[in-house]
């Protein structure tokens, strides 16, 4: 008998009976659940994509061959604070209430980990945070969470003790405080859940000082739709999330301002070079030197297509690059459980908040119901349960996160929770899964510009309302434009699908107890103050 993975009563001799209370123990699960932030699906080597194959993730596909990879998985508002919220209640955000960045989330509200703690479980947050200033309210045993945003070099740290800044690499800085936890510093006579949330691969995309120049020298294939005009699609003309407009020349593409210079470009947000210690900041000074210096000799040359696809390459190398940490941190994690008898029954999710964009419409960020940012990466192993190689294909969301977990630990999944546990799905014996998906981005306005906007998918079909100081509809037939270049919305051909889609999106704002929308159509957005540090 192990009970939370730990070997002494594995070895008692007399073999004895257990009661039924310690036979249930033995079989919860520990859960650890690993979010990083702003992942693109394309970028995880799992989902076979040529970026993936060019910039491979071995260690969370090895998540994927232990156990399932989900390749219809999708978010509720492709948004940091408003999918966490979503992911730790299983609820949409008009019921959970946080529905926007900057909004606090209200921490005494049921959620897996509080429930799971009550139940006897042990648990801790490690990472970044982003939903509130500390996890008060919420029932971690231990936590550890980034400042806000969090920053790529010698973070702020904020604890029950108050804040630090320590001297390092974030990515790996979270890694480590992980496996002491894991090791030295968590209750093993209980099971545990752990959220492990990096920051990476989150703008402004600065990688750790051994990968700096990892990508340094690889051309990724520009996408097809890197140039798009969005002819038809009046709230994308309207974005500000370019690669090659909007990104910022210094902060975000780590352009310098000349030949043999080392200060970026114009920088208007926090200057974090100046976070860098004098030893990291000659490394990574010299780690841009020649290619800036390259940049720089040439860029009056350079036709503005040019430019655009340098900028490109750039955001791809350096993005690509921060989560070539991500996955070793997640190595490091599997190779722990292995080592500590833990692999077995451990649940080990990897996940991003939403998807993202790498170039496809020019764009970086998230936001739109489009396929790359609605999408979300999500791979899985249980290995006393689940079995190895499994491809689920039904669509999933971040709703369904919760009761699933809840459901594998035996507690009971609150009434009013949205998703739908993704047990039997797993085990194959679902046999009535969803065929619809509801999604709903409120963030506007705000950074990036992109529309509030709400919508339906079903396994071809997409429909989505743009609302907000605007009416516009726009409707894609995924199979024949799965890029959604061409907004097929006043396509008579198609009249008949969207007064059903139309339907559909009434019938799940219902079903989710969405409030009319006439309560949402003018409403300003409210950000929280947050209470201060010292608070
Ligand atoms: C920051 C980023 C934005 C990003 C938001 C939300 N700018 O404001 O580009 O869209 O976060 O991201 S930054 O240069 O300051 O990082 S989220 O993932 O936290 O929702
Ligand atoms: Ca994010």
């Amino acid at each position: 008998l192990m009970v939370a993975g730990t070997l002494s009563q594995a070895v008692s001799a007399a073999p004895i009976e257990a009661a039924p209370a310690e036979a249930a123990e033995a079989q919860r699960p520990n859960i650890i659940y690993i979010m990083s932030d702003d992942h693109a699906v394309r970028a995880v080597s799992a989902y076979g994509d040529i970026i993936g194959e060019m910039a491979p993730t071995p260690n969370i596909d090895r998540i994927a061959e232990n156990g399932v990879r989900f390749d219809n998985s999708f978010v509720t508002n492709s948004l940091c604070g408003p999918s966490r919220a979503a992911m730790f209640t299983g609820k949409f955000g008009h019921k959970n209430g946080f529905m926007y960045n900057g909004q606090v989330f209200d921490g005494t509200q049921d959620t897996w980990t509080n429930l799971l703690h009550d139940e006897g479980y042990t648990t801790a947050a490690i990472g970044k945070w982003h939903i509130n200033l500390t996890p008060d309210g919420f029932k971690f045993d231990h936590w550890e969470i980034l400042n806000d945003q969090g920053e790529y070099y010698n973070p702020d740290w904020i604890t029950k003790d108050g804040v630090e800044t320590e001297i390092g690499y974030t990515t790996d800085m979270i890694t480590q405080k992980t496996i002491t936890w894991l090791d030295s510093q968590r209750d093993k006579d209980k099971p545990f859940a752990l959220i492990m949330h990096h920051k990476a691969p989150h703008r402004n995309w600065m990688p750790a000082p051994e990968y700096t120049q990892l990508f340094a020298d690889v051309e990724f294939p520009v996408p097809e739709t890197y140039f798009d005009d969005y002819e038809g699609r009046v709230a994308a003309q309207g974005q500000e999330m370019n690669i090659y407009r909007d990104a910022q020349e210094g902060h975000d593409l780590k352009m310098t301002t000349g030949v043999g210079e080392t200060e970026w470009r114009k920088d208007i947000w926090p200057h974090l070079l100046e976070r860098l210690t004098p030893e990291q900041r000659a490394e990574w000074d010299a780690a841009y030197q020649e290619r800036n210096d390259y940049m720089n000799k040439n860029e009056a040359n350079w036709s503005e297509e040019e430019m655009a696809i340098w900028k490109y390459q750039r955001y791809m190398q350096d993005y690509l690059a921060t989560i070539r940490s991500v996955d070793d941190s997640v190595g490091e994690v599997l190779d722990y459980l292995k080592a500590n008898d833990l692999h077995e029954n451990t649940i080990v999710v990897y996940t991003s908040d939403q998807g993202f964009y790498l170039g496809e419409h020019g764009w970086f960020d998230k936001r739109f119901m489009y396929e790359e940012s609605f999408r979300t990466p999500l791979v899985m192993q249980y290995p006393a349960r689940i079995k190895a190689g499994t491809v689920v294909e039904e669509m999933v969301q971040n709703i369904d996160y919760a009761p699933t977990f809840l459901e594998y630990a035996g507690v009971e999944i609150p009434a009013d929770v949205d998703g739908v546990s993704m047990v039997d799905l797993l085990a194959g014996t679902n046999e009535d899964w969803r065929t619809s998906l509801y999604y709903h981005f409120y963030e506007f306005p705000a950074i990036h510009r992109v529309q509030r906007h709400y919508g339906v998918r079903d396994e071809r079909y997409k429909l989505m309302h743009f609302y907000f100081r605007m009416d516009e509809w726009e409707f894609y037939d995924l199979e024949k434009d799965p890029q959604e270049m061409n907004n097929a919305y006043n396509d008579p051909k198609y009249a008949k699908e969207i007064k059903r889609l139309k339907a559909e999106i009434l019938k799940l704002q219902n079903q989710y107890d969405m409030p009319p929308m006439e309560e949402w159509v003018r409403a300003p957005l409210r950000r929280q103050r947050k209470p201060r540090l010292s608070e």
